[in-house]
């Protein structure tokens, strides 16, 4: 049996629910908020981060890590391309997504939506400025440049890299931001084609019905 524990309006927790999904995996969702200290929680994940995956009384935390681990244990739809330099490239893409794509689609996400909508706080336009203005348009440039202008960012299965990139742009999409079609149009296109891929939708629908409740 599969838990996840974590809640899904996290990038991080999306990015292995989407593999659970792709990999038509059962499993149950046990909604753990970031920062929780209870000891239980504190013991299987020792950062006090989620996702944590429990796997038959095996537990293990990063969604990194979880979702090398499913696809080790569920080969079915690998998120992994033949090849070590293909594998290496969706890696690095994952890395990529993981630390300064997610950190400033955090930040957007952060301050017009979770705070003034959900914490009862105000939005600093200044750190959505600073985002979007100086830490996003070198990440985009970049990601305009390795994208094409059909299909998948690495061979021709979806992978890991798409569904880490992807997760951050499903997380600026709940604070109206999108990426403009005149700078980065083949990367605009390929964020669309993603945003009406079966899996995001359904796992959208499931988010917005979190939030709504
Ligand atoms: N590298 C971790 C990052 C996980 C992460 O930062 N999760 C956030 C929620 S989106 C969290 O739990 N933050 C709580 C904290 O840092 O205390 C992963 O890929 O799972």
């Amino acid at each position: 049996m599969i838990t996840v524990h974590g809640v899904p309006l996290s990038p991080f927790v999306r990015k292995v629910l989407f593999v659970l999904e792709h990999k038509q995996i059962e499993y149950t969702l046990n909604p753990v908020f970031p920062g929780a200290t209870d000891d239980a929680f504190a013991k299987i994940s020792p950062l006090g981060k989620i996702p944590v995956l429990e796997h038959d009384g095996f537990t293990i935390p990063d969604s990194s890590i979880i979702c090398r681990y499913l696809n080790h244990q569920f080969p079915k739809n690998s998120i992994y391309p033949e090849g070590i330099q293909q594998e290496t490239t969706v890696c690095w893409l994952e890395e990529f997504a993981d630390s300064k794509l997610i950190e400033a689609c955090a930040t957007i996400f952060r301050q017009r939506f979770l705070n003034p909508k959900m914490m009862n706080q105000p939005c600093d336009e200044a750190a959505v400025e600073d985002a979007i203005n100086n830490l996003l348009p070198p990440l985009l440039a970049y990601l305009e440049s390795i994208t094409p202008t059909s299909g998948v960012l690495v061979g021709e299965q979806i992978s890991i890299a798409d569904i880490a990139i992807m997760t951050c742009f499903v997380q600026v999409s709940y604070a109206d931001y999108t990426v403009s079609t005149e700078t980065y149009p083949k990367l605009r296109a390929y964020i669309d084609r993603f945003m009406s891929n079966e899996i995001f939708v359904k796992l959208l629908a499931i988010e917005k019905q979190m939030v709504a409740g």
